[in-house]
C-alpha cells in the first residue's frame, strides 16, 4: 500500500499535466481516426482547414518528392503531414469515426484514445523543428499498422505561408513547404524520433 501510494501521487500529477494545457492554446487541431487513416481539421479563420493523411505508398515516393528514406521511412511517411508552428501550445482534440483508434506521438509524450462519439483532449508544444512520427496505438482492424501519424514542426513564418496555401490545395502547400525547408540549411532533419 505504501509503495503504491508513493507511485500514485506523481502519476496522477503527470496525468493531469498531460491533459491540461499550461496556457491558452495558440492553435486547436482535431484528429479523427478512420479505418485506416487520420483526418485533421484546423480551427482557423472562417472556414476550418481539413484534410486526410494516408500512409504513403512506396510507388508514390517520386510523385510526392519523398525519395529520402531516412526522412520518409517506409510505413511511417504519409502523403499529407500535420504542420504546426514551433514553440506554440497546440491543443489536440481526438476522436474517431468508426472504431476505437489511438493518437500516439511518442516524441511529444502524447498518447490518447480516439473514441467514436467522444472528444478527448490533449496538447503539446514542440520545441524543435523537424518531422516527427507516431502511429495508431489501438488495434483497430486489418490495417491498424498502416495508419501512421506525421507532424512537421516549422517556423511560424513557414507555418503561416503553408496555412495560406493549404486553404486552396494541401498537396501543393506541402510541396512548397518541403521546397522551402530543403532550400534552407537543414539544421534538424528527422528530429528526436529516437525518443521512441
Ligand atoms: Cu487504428
Amino acid at each position: 500500500m505504501i509503495v503504491l501510494l508513493f507511485l500514485a501521487i506523481p502519476s496522477f500529477q503527470l496525468l493531469t499535466a498531460q491533459l491540461t494545457p499550461p496556457e491558452n492554446p495558440d492553435l486547436t487541431l482535431k484528429a479523427t481516426g478512420n479505418q485506416w487513416y487520420w483526418s485533421y481539421e484546423y480551427e482557423v479563420g472562417e472556414t476550418p482547414l481539413s484534410f486526410d493523411s494516408l500512409m504513403m505508398k512506396e510507388e508514390d515516393r517520386a510523385s510526392l518528392g519523398k525519395e529520402d528514406k531516412h526522412e520518409y521511412p517506409r510505413l511511417l511517411a504519409v502523403d499529407n503531414e500535420v504542420v504546426v508552428p514551433i514553440g506554440k501550445t497546440v491543443r489536440v482534440l481526438v476522436t474517431a469515426a468508426d472504431v476505437i483508434h489511438a493518437f500516439a506521438m511518442p516524441a511529444f509524450g502524447v498518447k490518447i484514445d480516439a473514441v467514436p462519439g467522444r472528444l478527448n483532449e490533449t496538447w503539446f508544444k514542440a520545441e524543435r523543428e523537424g518531422l516527427y512520427y507516431g502511429q495508431c496505438s489501438e488495434l483497430c482492424g486489418k490495417d491498424h499498422a498502416y495508419m501512421p501519424i506525421a507532424i512537421r514542426v516549422v517556423s511560424e513564418d513557414k507555418y503561416k505561408t503553408w496555412l495560406a496555401a493549404a486553404a486552396t490545395n494541401v498537396g501543393d502547400a506541402n510541396k512548397a513547404l518541403m521546397a522551402s525547408i530543403d532550400g534552407a540549411a537543414k539544421t534538424v532533419d528527422v528530429a528526436a524520433n529516437a525518443a521512441q
